[in-house]
């Protein structure tokens, strides 16, 4: 006899009141399943501050869920028994607890959703994997929209998401006039005394012993634990989200590009991780900056900016994700083979641009949009490292980081490696760029105004070496014409001086020399 009617698995990434595999869960019959487990916090190393985070937040979300009446059968880590897998801990629970069907919403993972086909075999019972509905676009509505299309530009699908959802429109036009106002948001930032500061969350008891489990179980993971001050339930995350749009927003717009040392948050939301753990949902976010710009709290340039990081970006890498894995991931359009170097797990390099964003990720978990775009990722791009290092250190070393937004976003936008799919050109750029936008320059090593030689900003020569020696994939882009004109215009003893010290600079990483 069946001990329950249905067993619903949830994953650490599925915390939602509202996530489809409760829909018409009944707490009198059906039981629902969280586990941590080994196997999902080491398929890449994650960072101690990820793994301690979900895994509290699982425990505080199966709290909320058992106050509600439910049911819920919660393997910890260091529980004996625990089989490591989530097909393990499923398989464990069906046999004691004999359900008719066990359902589940799909996951934010390909090798998931693989492994997840398979259980029908492995249980005795039926398997029903439900859509994710807390995205805007299903895949279907994604696959129509991508179908028949020579590129995927975002900003078409951003104003379908608009029309879609009726954020920030009047009637069938976007408000303001315009449907972008990114020209707006390219400043770079000064040090601001009066910027509010962040509320860190103070870990209670569950937090803490979580805290000391993941330094007992993972302490050869990168990270460190001093600092965790993450939400871990539904009710801080949304204190968060109201404190960013009352105390940041209005100024997203205009530092949304700058990076300054000593800040790594600026005015960003922070809000991430809790989105994609499902703790706040993306919509009501969107709706509540909206808000701020029709009271007159935050103007179009930085609302309409953050909306469309969520409606528009963060809708559209997850709906490429699923068109195109699971080829996706072995992208490697510039055939790029290099290691990525030991600095990318300490920040010791004398690289300040580097050092700093590595450094403050290995404090925090995370890094800012154009920090993890135009300093590491620029660097992994013009220096040749190879994909997939790259992606599963990103992977492993940010808070938010699932497959789904953390690929597209690395493969795509950030290495070009899918050789154009989501982006219209490499997001490649000298030390002038890092320099303008951020205030790292000036307490490095190397000297950004100097191009080749001794003590010359690496990522000048990197740069040119890099549309040379990809000439024949980019020399043909359109919008890469002025650069490549500029290269032809030099003289060929210039060309080879950017040559040569690229080749030296890379050498000197290759021999694992600090650079
Ligand atoms: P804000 O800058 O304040 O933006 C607001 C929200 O918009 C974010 O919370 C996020 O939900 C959404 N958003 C913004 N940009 C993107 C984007 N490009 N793709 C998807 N959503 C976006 N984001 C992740 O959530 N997980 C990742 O693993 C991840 N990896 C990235 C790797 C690279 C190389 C790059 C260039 C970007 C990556 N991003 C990733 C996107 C973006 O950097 C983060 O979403 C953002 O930095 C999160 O911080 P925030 O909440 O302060 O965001
Ligand atoms: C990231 C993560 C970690 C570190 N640990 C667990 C876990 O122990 N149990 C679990 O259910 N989920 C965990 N997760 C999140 C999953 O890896 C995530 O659900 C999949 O990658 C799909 O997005
Ligand atoms: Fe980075 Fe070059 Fe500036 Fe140094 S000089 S911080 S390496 S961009």
């Amino acid at each position: 006899m069946p001990t329950c009617r249905h067993l619903i698995l949830l994953l650490g990434d599925q915390l939602s009141p509202t996530l489809s595999s409760l829909s018409g869960a009944d707490p009198a019959r059906d039981v629902i399943l969280m586990a941590e487990v080994m196997a999902e916090a080491t398929y890449v190393r994650h960072h101690k501050l990820k793994i301690a985070f979900i895994f509290s937040a699982m425990r505080h979300f199966a709290e909320e869920l058992r106050e509600q009446g439910f049911t819920v059968r919660y393997t910890r880590l260091d529980e004996a028994g625990n089989t490591g897998s989530l097909r393990g801990e499923l398989r464990r629970a069906a046999e004691a607890l004999r359900p008719e069907a066990v359902i589940v919403t799909e996951p934010g993972e390909w090798r998931v959703l693989d492994d997840m086909k398979g259980w029908r075999q492995l249980l005795a019972c039926p398997v029903e994997i439900r859509p994710d509905t807390r995205f805007l676009c299903s895949h279907r509505e994604f696959r129509a929209w991508a179908e028949g299309r020579r590129d995927l530009t975002m900003e078409f699908f951003y104003r379908e998401m608009r029309r879609k959802t009726g954020l920030l429109m009047e009637g069938d036009q976007p408000m303001g006039g315009r449907w972008n106002f990114d020209t707006e948001n390219r400043k770079p930032a000064a040090p601001d005394l009066l910027r509010p500061k962040r509320k860190n969350v103070t870990p209670d008891a569950i937090t803490r012993e979580v805290l000391a489990l993941v330094e007992d179980r993972f302490s050869d993971h990168i990270g460190r634990l001093d600092r965790f001050g993450f939400a871990v339930t539904r009710r801080q995350a949304e204190e968060l989200q109201d404190a960013f749009i009352a105390n940041h927003l209005a100024q997203f717009g205009e530092t949304q590009d700058a990076m300054l040392s000593g800040d790594p948050f600026l005015n960003h939301a922070l809000l991430s991780f809790y989105i994609n753990i499902g703790f706040l949902d993306p919509l009501a976010v969107c709706r509540a900056a909206e808000r701020a710009y029709l009271e007159g709290e935050a103007p179009i340039n930085a609302v309409e900016g953050f909306i469309r990081q969520i409606i528009g970006w963060r809708e559209y890498v997850r709906g490429v994700y699923w068109l195109k894995m699971p080829d996706y991931v072995a992208s490697n359009f510039f055939d790029a083979h290099r290691p990525l170097p030991d600095f990318f797990w300490t920040g010791e390099t004398d690289m300040a641009c580097l050092s700093t964003v590595i450094g403050e990720t290995i404090d925090h978990a995370y890094a800012h949009h154009i920090q993890r775009l135009m300093v590491t990722g620029n660097f992994a791009l013009i220096a040749g490292l190879h994909p997939h290092q790259v992606h599963e250190w990103y992977l492993e070393v940010y808070a938010d980081a699932y497959e789904w937004v953390e690929l597209p976003n690395v493969i795509g936008m950030s290495l070009f490696a899918d050789g154009g799919l989501l982006g219209t050109k490499p997001y490649a750029a000298s030390g002038n760029y890092i320099s303008k936008m951020s205030d790292y320059c000036s307490g490095c090593r190397y000297d950004v105004k100097k191009k080749t030689g001794e003590g010359a900003c690496p990522f000048n020569a990197l740069y040119w070496d890099f549309l040379d020696r990809n000439g024949d994939k980019l020399s043909g882009n359109r919008r890469l014409a002025q650069p490549y004109a500029t290269w032809r215009r030099m003289s060929e003893a210039q060309r080879q001086d950017y040559r040569a010290t690229a080749a030296r600079f890379l050498e000197k990483l290759d021999a694992g020399e600090r650079v």
